[in-house]
């Protein structure tokens, strides 16, 4: 058996549980075999042995006291996977669905999506099972005081940064930065996602949705195609989907789908920035569910399917798919049906949003295919420049924070390319991030020795 398939082999016999753990390790690793053939190295340091395995896990007791002074309890994670190359860095997920084995796959993939950024950051992940849906403010408040009470002694702006994910948005970091700074009397770059009013950067929010189209631009400029007219799919309505719209709407593109835990709307009229207001004012302040959208507007409403569902049951045609809801929602069949409904490429703004099987069937049939390290990187990147910005006690204005964010995800897509090329495989984006990722850690972790 290969050096890399052993590793793949021992991370499942480990962790036998952790089915999204393997499957990101499994894509990662499977891409890195090059690096094994030329830097006999990495192979003698047990880099590869090293890398899947976290700096630290750290799992905790959440116990908090609902409005009508029920006691609940949850479970907490922080996983410091990675910190060769700067503090740990990555998101917070409120999700009931959330375990170790998601909280792992997410600060793995984070480890190379960070390096590619090309800022100082390292790889880390956390958040609980609480469920903020159908929560009070009060509520969502007292859980994040009662996440903190705990995470505090974890976190700091040297050591490992925390931010939002699915079910965290500002209201949360809002709650869970306020009460840091009150048990740790302390005003500091701690969380990124911050709101404007203390500490937090211009386009923030903005930036992974925007970040995934501005991918996705590079790579039809590669074959000389540009986003004006193309007809998009994108899934989801939170954070990443709404930017993904704005951000399509503005490089003259027609966005056509959005979708929730409950259900996909098609919009084949395109959902325009009026209609992207009122899913903004729906998600963000209402807090209610897309099918509203297909009421107001008079389109077609599929409960309980995915945009992808809905791709294959109906031969729905799109030229670009942008998946931004969450792990796995792209199987391999419905793969087959975007490529043949005609889409020619695939911007992930979610994490891992595509089975193994699913990517596969994109490389078969030649679809440029960003994958998420690379598409969704704007996110952790401009939170990477929100922590800048706190260390030098200033703000950059909008122009200045999207101009450096363009420039990173032109870089990110140029590094990718240039390291699928070097390495053997030209045009093959997933083999090239992950590479390009792995590289900047992996000579950091030789440099300190074996530690
Ligand atoms: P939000 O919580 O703002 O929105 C998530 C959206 O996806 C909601 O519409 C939600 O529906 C839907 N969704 C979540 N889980 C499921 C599920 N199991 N099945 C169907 N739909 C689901 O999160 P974000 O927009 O921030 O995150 C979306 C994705 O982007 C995630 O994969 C995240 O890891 C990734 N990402 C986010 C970044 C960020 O900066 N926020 C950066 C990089 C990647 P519902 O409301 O019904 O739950
Ligand atoms: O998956 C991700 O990159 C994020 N959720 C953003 C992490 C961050 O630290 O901004």
């Amino acid at each position: 058996m290969s050096l890399i398939q052993e590793v793949i082999a021992k991370t499942k016999e480990k962790d036998p549980a952790q089915p999204e753990f393997h499957q990101a390790v499994k894509e990662v690793l499977e891409t890195l075999q090059p690096t094994v053939d030329q830097h006999p190295e990495f192979v003698k340091a047990k880099i590869y042995e090293r890398i899947v395995e976290p700096d630290r896990v750290i799992m905790f007791r959440i116990p908090w006291i609902d409005d009508d002074g029920e006691v609940h309890v949850n479970r907490g994670f922080r996983v410091q996977f990675n910190n060769a190359i700067g503090p740990y860095k990555g998101g917070l997920r409120f999700h009931p669905s959330v375990n170790l084995g998601i909280i792992k796959f997410l600060g793995f993939e984070q480890i190379f999506k960070n390096s590619l950024t090309t800022l100082p950051m390292g790889g880390g992940k956390g958040g609980s099972d609480f469920d903020p849906k159908g929560k009070t403010d009060t509520e969502v408040m007292k859980f994040c005081y009662a996440f903190m009470r705990e995470l505090y002694r974890h976190i700091g702006p040297d050591t490992d940064v925390p931010a939002g994910d699915i079910g965290v948005g500002g209201r949360e970091i809002g709650y869970l930065y306020g009460y840091y700074k009150k048990i740790r009397n302390e005003h500091t770059g701690v969380l990124t996602g911050k709101g404007m009013e203390y500490g937090g950067s211009l386009i923030r929010p903005e930036a992974t949705g925007y970040g995934s189209v501005y991918f996705a631009a590079e790579m039809l400029k590669v074959r000389d195609l540009d986003m004006s007219g193309k007809v998009a799919l994108v899934s989801g309505s939170g954070n990443v989907a709404q930017y993904t719209v704005e951000k399509l709407l503005d490089l003259g593109a027609k966005p056509i789908s959005l979708s929730d835990s409950s259900g996909a709307i098609i919009d084949e009229k395109g959902i325009d920035r009026d209609k992207l207001q009122y899913v903004l004012e729906l998600k963000n302040i209402r807090r209610g569910r897309i099918k509203e959208y297909a009421e107001k507007f008079d389109v077609p409403y599929y409960p309980d399917m995915s945009v992808w569902d809905v791709v294959k049951k109906e031969g729905l045609k799109a030229d670009l798919a942008f998946p931004s809801a969450t792990q796995n929602e792209i199987n391999a069949e419905h793969a087959q049906a975007l490529v043949d409904n005609g889409c020619i490429a695939v911007s992930e703004g979610a994490n891992m949003p595509s089975t193994l099987d699913a990517v596969k069937i994109y490389q078969d049939n030649k679809l440029m295919y960003g994958p998420a390290k690379a598409a969704n990187a704007g996110g952790v990147a401009t939170s990477g420049l929100e922590m800048s910005q706190n260390s030098l006690r200033l703000s950059w204005t909008r122009e200045e924070v999207d101009e450096k964010l363009h420039g990173i995800m032109r870089n990110i897509h140029k590094a990718s390319l240039d390291a699928a090329e070097a390495y053997g495989d030209p045009g093959n984006y997933l083999m090239g991030a992950n590479i390009a990722g792995f590289l900047k850690v992996a000579k950091a972790m030789l440099a300190y020795g074996v530690v």
